[in-house]
């Protein structure tokens, strides 16, 4: 490939209008060389702001110039933009971003400048190259160790992560005591999750076989308390909870198909109905619920999650339910909670109301005036025995 400078004998243009004509003209003498378009590097050269405030311009238009009208490729050395002025790299890695949105193809520039890797880092995230803010998170953990540091500006920036290369939560970075599920759902891995899951339940590591609310209580549940609190303390981000919560899921599918293959035949008792309350979209702990009491012989209607109150009691009423199970996992929808209680108690008498999820506990229960508390399946399945015998 060849890097062509937008000057000729007469020197750097300082209009767009001019550089551009040496543009065309670079492109037509390379072409009289046999050289094509796409072997082209233009360099629209980066002059200095402070000695011509218009420099900036000037080499931005030619940017833009070459990617939307000539469709060819650009390069410029960043840092003479700022020559001469305080603070340098506020000016550099600004204008690096600016002449990205222009259509810059490359860029000669300092990657051990914290600043012109935020720009970089920043820029991929916005303009969609950053799968699920991945690299942008792994580049705010190093940038807030550096500001700890306190060496902001000048100090050296952090090796970006591999593209698309999962950031782990500190809380699991390098501990090879973790087992290799609850590693597995915190990093996002669902084949491994899955693979892992199996593992645990066929025993097939050579190892006793674990029960299913086993492993849901010592490994899934753990996994996903630890990056709740990684979550909390802004150690891990909206995009780290996503993919574990999906790794989660794909685990708990494998404890799902298990328990379906070993399948308790015969009548089954109930209905429970059972449902996330409104706003709440949480609805993994409320999953587990359904499978075990289903795996002890319950019919489980579903509603599935965000329901609102007059849903739950329609169903209810429609199905004449004994019992229905509530999953509420945000202290600001506990009072949905509350409501769809009150709801079915003033309209279907008949019914219990158990609940459950992370922000309840009994004294909570109480004061909502649900009829039991269950800290966990199991514990919602010897509930559900007690009533719908
Ligand atoms: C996974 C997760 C998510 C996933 C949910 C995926 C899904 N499909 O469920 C995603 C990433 C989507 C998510 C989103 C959000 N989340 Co979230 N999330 C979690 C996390 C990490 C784990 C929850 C979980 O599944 N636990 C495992 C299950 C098995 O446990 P469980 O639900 O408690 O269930 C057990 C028992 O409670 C009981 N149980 C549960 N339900 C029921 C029902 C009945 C009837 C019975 C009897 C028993 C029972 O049995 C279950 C099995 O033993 C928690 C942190 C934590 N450690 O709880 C935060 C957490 C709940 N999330 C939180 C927040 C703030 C949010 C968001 C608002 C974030 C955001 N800014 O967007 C959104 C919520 C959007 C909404 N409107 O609901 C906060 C809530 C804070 C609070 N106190 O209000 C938490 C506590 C994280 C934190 N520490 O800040 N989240």
């Amino acid at each position: 490939m060849v890097v062509a400078l937008a000057l000729d004998e007469s020197g750097i243009p300082e209009t767009a209008e001019a550089r551009i004509a040496v543009v065309e003209k670079l492109y037509k003498k390379a072409a009289e060389y046999g050289i094509d378009q796409k072997d082209i590097i233009i360099d629209p050269l980066a002059m200095t702001v402070s000695a011509n405030d218009q420099a900036g311009r000037a080499t931005l238009a030619t940017v833009k110039y070459v990617k939307e009208i000539r469709h060819g490729l650009s390069l410029l050395g960043i840092s003479n933009v700022s020559f001469g002025l305080p603070l340098r790299e506020h000016i550099t890695s600004i204008f690096f971003t600016m002449a990205m949105q222009n259509g810059l193809s490359a860029a000669i520039m300092n990657p051990n400048s914290m600043e012109m890797m935020k720009a970089w880092t920043c820029f991929k995230t916005l303009s969609g190259l950053d799968a699920q803010c991945l690299e942008y998170i792994g580049f705010a953990e190093k940038y807030s160790e550096h500001l700890a540091a306190n060496t902001v500006s000048a100090g050296t920036a952090p090796g970006t992560p591999a593209n698309g290369s999962a950031v782990a939560p500190a809380t699991s970075n390098g501990n090879d005591t973790i087992h290799p599920l609850i590693k597995a759902i915190l990093k996002g891995l669902k084949e491994t999750a899955a693979a892992e899951t199996l593992k645990l339940l066929t025993g097939s590591d050579g190892k006793e076989p674990m029960s299913a609310v086993e492993v849901i209580d010592t490994k899934i549940i753990p996994a996903l308390d630890i990056i709740g609190k990684d979550f909390e303390q802004k150690k891990a981000y909206l995009p780290q909870l996503l993919m574990a919560a999906d790794a989660a899921k794909d685990a708990f599918a494998v404890i799902k198909t298990e328990l379906e293959k070993k399948g308790v035949e015969g009548e089954k008792k109930g209905p429970i109905v059972i449902a996330t309350v409104k706003g709440d979209i949480h609805d993994i702990g409320k999953n587990i619920v359904k499978v075990l009491l289903e795996n002890y012989s319950f019919r489980v209607i579903d509603l599935g999650k965000d329901v609102p109150p007059e849903a739950v009691l329609a169903a209810v009423i429609k199905e004449h339910a004994p019992l229905a199970g509530l999953s509420a996992l945000m202290t600001t929808t506990v009072g949905a909670m509350e409501e769809t209680i009150k709801l079915i108690q003033k309209d279907a008498p008949w019914c219990k109301v158990f609940v459950g999820g992370a922000v309840l506990n009994q004294d909570y229960a109480d004061k909502i005036h649900a009829d039991a508390y269950c800290k966990d399946a199991m514990e919602s399945v010897k509930y559900a025995q007690s009533i719908c015998k």
